[in-house]
């Protein structure tokens, strides 16, 4: 099938089929290459048109589905080689890396490429999260972390004989729902199948750093699953484990460890990748590649203006979490450094800089907790905090997660 590329400017059609037995573990030096060449087309393509969000001023991710292109590359291998044997939907934990979604639809034929140049646009059908029955070839609606590999479980029981992947990230493993999917996986022999990409990234920093202790391997063997860890870059490695994935009974994870963004000059490793590549970084990058063209087409891409005259508003723009933040600050520098301490703790779920509560951190850091992503545990230790008259504690999260502090709630269903 040759894919109708429009003004798409990086040729997709060099998409290889690769045909992968996972009896054999091995790859030949044809299938290495072939497996390479579709890694970096990939690659190419994602930090592209993931890019025309940052010219566009949409934002966007690139750096977790750039991640993550060599296990879905072996898994596109052995879905196509062995259709029978699969659940063939790239489900995935971490839903901000809907760009793999959109790119995989594509190669599928289901989405035309020159539509990827709209990731993100409004009315485009590309929203920042897959959204099952709005974007041709998504099969899946994701983004809450932690609430995929549940729901994988499930599919995996209403397949049995099949194998179903879930893609999985050091992020999402934090949440408190994969503990509990992980212990049902166990306990039913549930046959599914986790590939972690553990980049030590997420929003805020870096786990291992604000999170002492924490361990996607030693967590997940605490709940009793098999886990095999490699170097998710070492396409030998990684094609390997995910044989031993397939050919072990039940449930295992797959942890590909690597930096975030290897490869791309000035991101690779840093917190920054997290988030859509910039224009100028993805300039560089693709221009090495040798995609002179899909340069050309971000340098002159120009953001759209509001040209709106505000009546009756300053010429300063704000925001609710910001002014949140900032009125928050002017109340604790009223108080010493151990009344603080003694009657504040604000307590973080890797959203600091989109709750306000980073200007918090950066002024009294002496009352701040980064917290990791797990609301329910952070919400009810800012609330424990809070028990005794005159301590308060401070939790802030999008509202989409209130849902995870309380799953049960009466006032969310
Ligand atoms: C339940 C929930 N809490 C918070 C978020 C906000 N959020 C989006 S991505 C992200 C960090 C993700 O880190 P990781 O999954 O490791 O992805 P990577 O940084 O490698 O792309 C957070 C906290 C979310 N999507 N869902």
């Amino acid at each position: 099938m040759s894919l109708d590329l429009g003004t798409f400017p990086i040729d997709l059609n060099q998409y290889k089929s690769i045909s992968l037995d996972s009896t054999v573990n091995t790859l030949t030096a044809e299938q290495r290459d072939a497996l390479k060449a579709n890694i970096q087309l990939c690659r190419d393509a994602l930090v592209f048109f993931t890019a025309t969000g940052a010219a566009r001023g949409v934002g966007g991710h690139t750096g977790g589905p750039y991640d993550t292109v060599p296990e879905v590359m072996i898994l596109d291998a052995l879905f196509k080689s062995q259709p029978d044997s699969y659940i063939p939907i790239f489900f995935d934990e971490a839903g901000h890396r809907v760009g793999t979604q959109y790119l995989m639809a594509t190669l599928a034929g289901d989405l035309p490429a020159e539509q990827l140049m709209q990731y993100r646009a409004a009315n485009s059908k590309l929203p920042g999260h897959p959204e099952l029955g709005l974007t041709p070839g998504v099969k899946f609606s994701s983004g809450r972390l932690g609430h995929m590999w549940p729901y994988v479980n499930g599919v995996a029981l209403a397949n049995p004989g099949k194998i179903a992947f879930c893609l999985g990230s050091d992020g999402s493993q934090q949440e408190g729902n994969d503990a509990e999917a992980a212990r049902l996986a166990v306990a039913q022999h549930i046959n599914v199948k986790l590939i972690i990409d553990d980049n030590d990234v997420t929003i805020a920093g870096n786990p291992s750093k604000y999170l002492g202790g924490y361990s996607v391997k030693k967590t997940l063997e605490g709940h009793g699953l098999k886990v095999v860890e490699c170097d998710g870059e070492d396409i030998d490695a990684l094609y390997a484990c995910i044989c031993e994935a397939v050919n072990t009974p039940g449930p295992i994870a797959v942890i590909a460890k690597r930096p975030m963004c290897p490869g791309i000059v000035g991101l690779e490793g840093s917190n920054h990748g997290h988030d859509v590549i910039s224009v100028k970084a993805a300039i560089t990058y693709l221009e090495s590649k040798g995609h002179q063209s899909a340069a050309d087409i971000l340098k002159n891409t120009v953001a759209p203006k509001n040209e709106y005259q505000f009546l009756g508003a300053s010429a300063k723009w704000g925001s609710n979490r910001n002014v949140f933040g900032e009125a928050m600050v002017g109340v604790l520098n009223g108080m010493s450094e151990t009344e603080r301490k003694n009657s504040i703790l604000v307590v973080d779920s890797d959203l600091e800089g989109s709750c306000g509560l980073s200007q918090i951190r950066t002024a009294c850091p002496e009352i701040f907790i980064s917290g990791g992503i797990q609301e329910r545990g952070n919400l009810s230790a800012a609330a424990g905090f809070g028990m005794e008259p005159g301590k308060q504690g401070v939790f802030a999260t999008f509202s989409a997660f209130w849902k995870c502090a309380f799953p049960k709630s009466p006032w969310h269903g």
